[in-house]
């Protein structure tokens, strides 16, 4: 479905099942695909590896359905198991380099967040095809963050890299086109999405914004 070479992506959902609240992962997931939103992370970080797994071949069979790619984060063994379009990873996660020596899927996606500057020049950036701004703003949702980027950071960031670069972290209808302008290839969101009451319309909102 997807070749590395090529990450045409704008709007990005990463979902848990505790971030969708009481509601289904499912659902919000679908109603955000109808909405706009073009790939997603199942990011699970309550579940071990069965229940991530079972959890996320549930998601694929409706990111499939879609033709859109669903992308695991950091357990390779369920993104391998799947398989997925792709793994995300953090600074102190199962490296990509590690990731690419494992898992031999000339497709697959590796995305890799940037939570220092350092990162940039280290070899886990230059394996990976897209990179994450990690975070953008402060958020509630993700608390153990090191550097807030902000918008100046990403335009910093922008000027040191040709990789796709993903910008997540408190991004919502309002400041999504000031984080476009500022050098993001693509915006990631949990809350803006799976908090919302109408997920369908939070998606199609973000999803105006970009291509405005
Ligand atoms: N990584 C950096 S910030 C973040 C992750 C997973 C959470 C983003 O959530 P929200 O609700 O879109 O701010
Ligand atoms: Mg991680």
């Amino acid at each position: 479905m997807n070749t590395r070479a090529h990450f045409p992506y704008q709007l990005y959902l990463v979902i848990s099942q505790a971030d969708c609240g009481g509601r289904g992962y499912l659902e919000v997931a679908e109603q955000a695909i109808l909405g706009g939103v073009d790939i997603i992370q199942l990011r699970e970080k309550l579940l071990g590896t069965a229940g991530f797994l079972e959890a996320a071949k549930r998601l694929k069979d409706i990111t499939d359905k879609h033709n859109i790619p669903l992308i695991i984060n950091d357990n390779l063994q369920v993104a391998m198991s799947l398989p997925a379009a792709g793994i995300h990873v953090g600074n102190s996660d199962i490296p990509p380099v590690q990731i690419r020596s494992q898992w031999d899927a000339s497709s697959a996606y590796v995305g890799y967040s940037i939570e220092y500057i350092d990162q940039l020049a280290n070899k886990q950036a230059a394996v990976s095809d897209y990179l994450g701004i990690s975070p953008v703003f402060r958020t509630a949702t993700k608390s153990d963050t090191v550097t807030e980027w902000s918008l100046d950071g990403i335009t910093q960031i922008r000027q040191l890299t040709s990789k796709k670069l993903v910008a997540i972290g408190n991004i919502d209808k309002h400041n999504a086109r000031a984080v476009v302008s500022a050098g993001a290839d693509c915006i990631a969101v949990v809350s803006a999405v799976c908090g919302a009451r109408d997920p369908l319309k939070a998606a199609y909102e973000l999803k105006n914004e970009l291509l405005k």
